[in-house]
């Protein structure tokens, strides 16, 4: 061991898991750079990783085929009462399914390394960040969580000989007999994988992948699932959100928290260069959000990560130059395509395709192959700090205090670009009806329209009825210092699928009208679904928009609007008895308004 842990809890479990999964070797990380670059240069050694000449200290992983994005299937919420889990989670009782996963992780590390990894989400010695510890058989894992989170000694020494922390407890599922030769990618085949929350006891059990947020714990797993559930029970919030500081000509600063579900450009819009002239934006995170109401009696955010993992295809210095800044150096890149000269190619990337690559599966690769070169979820691992649009405060210990909330989705119609809502329920019941078409970031039919509340739907670590209640609580608790709500759509299409709306730094221009509705600078016009700016409030100097796409995108299409009905109807029925009252009392008053 580099270092003895002193917390006494700790060391009985990772020998407690040492024990039952048989591991050759237990490391402990430390964190230091040594390290990284010493798992780094033994996986080039083993051909699971490729140094590319292009990108100084960056590496290319290409994951096995089945094992590409996260499996929704395979989350399960454990919680001693199915009916706490609710309808959107998958749930098994709790003793059937430790007894289902010790059964798999007996023997499960033979012929590998358990490492442990101490990480804390959030900056070390925020009041607001947590600790967990991470055991994995898996490399790639410790060098992804290096960047996500702060990892190490440190937090060792931070946790002291009682504190508690969140167990984290992953394999890739793939043992090695001895003489076994390994392969580039192990992992457990699909009904072998399985991501597990035990709520009541803070516990995270995953098991048969090494991908993203099935794999890197502190993310889905402990930062939304684990995390919703105990700011639930202890008045705070944790969403799937991006935090953003605009600042605008005046100097005056807005911190947004937007929730967007994956890969609808939550980076994009973290890492926003705003195109009207005067108003400057800062990153704080990209995807996830802890809040809590601070003693002025605002609501405080952090980003309890420390990188950024984004969806690389449709990256481009068009669609987003902070990310393409962020990843040129010091990065994990999967799944990405190999250029001839050593560098890595994306669907997306705004530079030509190369004549010849290597894809995401290792095969050669011409423009005109049958299958992208990247994998549609291809990600980049890169730390926050080199973002050039990060906020000299995205570490700040206390958080920034958030002025307006945003949900969203990908509709390619019926939801205008922008409305505000009437009040703080009616914010909830726009969040709480959120949808959008789905993504390759989940495993499953793409394009598909799904309810995703508040974005949360894969993330939320209980009953989203109850989620919905909380929402409504923190509200009442907030009180006139809660946050503006706003609902977005930057994905309309015309009929024949043309974009309607350019989107990426124009978006500013949406939410610059936000900002001036915060201060109360221009009028909106009520309409049946919420507030909508009037075609000619936007900002739209130097944009060559047709005057019809925006009378398109501000248009209330009522009819269309009554056609949801049902659907949100059917969305809500799943929660039964246990959807709050308010939120009944919202589609009612939208039906009323629809109608009358
Ligand atoms: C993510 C996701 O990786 O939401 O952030 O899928
Ligand atoms: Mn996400």
């Amino acid at each position: 061991m580099a270092y003895e842990a002193k917390n006494r809890k700790l060391r009985e479990w990772v020998e407690e898991v040492a024990t039952l999964c048989h591991p050759d070797e237990v490391h402990w990380c430390d964190g230091s750079k040594a390290e990284y670059d010493l798992l780094m240069a033994q996986m080039v050694a083993a051909g699971a990783a490729i140094p590319l000449e292009k990108r100084r200290n960056s590496f290319l992983f290409r994951s096995d085929p089945s094992d590409v994005a996260r499996v929704e299937d395979r989350t399960y919420i454990s919680t001693p009462n199915e009916e706490d889990a609710g309808p959107t989670n998958n749930w098994v009782a709790e003793d059937e399914l430790k007894r289902t996963m010790l059964n798999l992780y007996e023997g499960c590390m033979r012929g590998r390394t358990l490492y442990v990894i101490p990480f804390s989400m959030g900056p070390l010695g925020s009041p607001m960040a947590k600790i967990g510890v991470e055991i994995t058989d898996s490399p790639y894992v410790v060098c992804n969580m290096q960047i996500m989170t702060r990892i190490g000694e440190k937090v060792v020494e931070a946790l002291g000989e009682d504190d508690e922390f969140v167990p984290c407890l992953h394999s890739i599922g793939a043992p090695l007999e001895p003489g076994e030769e390994d392969v580039p990618w192990p992992c457990a085949p699909m009904e072998k994988k399985y991501i597990s929350h035990f709520t009541r006891e803070n516990l995270i059990w995953s098991f048969g992948s090494g991908y993203g947020g099935n794999a890197l714990l502190g993310k889905k797993c402990f930062a939304l699932r684990i995390a919703s559930a105990m700011a639930r029970r202890e008045g705070w919030m944790a969403e799937h959100m991006l935090i953003l500081r605009l600042i605008s000509p005046k100097g005056r600063r807005y911190h947004i928290a937007a929730a967007f579900p994956s890969a609808c450009g939550k980076t994009n819009l973290a890492m926003l260069q705003p195109a009207i002239p005067g108003w400057k934006a800062e990153c704080i995170g990209d995807d996830i959000a802890w809040m809590k109401i601070g003693p002025d009696g605002r609501l405080y955010a952090i980003n309890p990560e420390a990188g950024f993992f984004g969806v690389a295809p449709g990256t481009s210095y068009q669609s987003n130059p902070m990310a393409m800044e962020t990843c040129k150096e010091n990065t994990i890149l999967t799944n990405c395509a190999l250029t001839d000269d050593g560098d890595i190619w994306w669907e997306g990337m705004g530079v030509p395709a190369p004549a010849h690559a290597i894809d995401w599966k290792g095969r050669d690769w011409s423009p005109g192959s049958a299958e992208p070169a990247a994998h549609p979820n291809a990600r980049f691992t890169a730390p926050a700090a080199q973002c050039p649009a990060i906020s000299s405060d995205w570490e700040k210990p206390d958080g920034v205090p958030i002025d307006i909330f945003i949900f969203g989705g990908r509709r390619s119609g019926v939801v205008p670009l922008v409305t505000e809502a009437l009040d703080w329920d009616h914010g909830v019941f726009l969040g709480a009806t959120a949808s959008s078409e789905t993504t390759a970031a989940n495993i499953g039919e793409v394009g598909k329209l799904r309810r995703d509340p508040f974005a949360m739907q894969p993330f939320c670590g209980y009953n989203m009825a109850d989620y919905f209640q909380h929402w409504f609580e923190m509200g009442d608790r907030l009180g006139d210092k809660a946050p503006r709500i706003f609902y977005v759509n930057w994905f309309r299409k015309t009929a024949e699928g043309e974009w309607l709306w350019p989107g990426y730094g124009d978006n500013s221009r949406v939410l610059a009208w936000m900002c001036e509705r915060v201060e109360g600078e221009v009028e909106a016009g009520e309409t049946p679904i919420g507030y909508l700016p009037g075609e000619s409030d936007l900002d739209l100097g130097g944009l060559d928009l047709p005057p019809e796409n925006i009378h398109e995108l501000l248009r209330v299409d009522i009819e269309a609007w009554r056609a949801e009905l049902p659907d949100i109807e059917q969305h809500f029925a799943r929660f039964g008895e246990r959807l709050p009252a308010r939120l009944r009392d919202q589609l009612s008053g939208l039906r009323e308004r629809l109608e009358g």
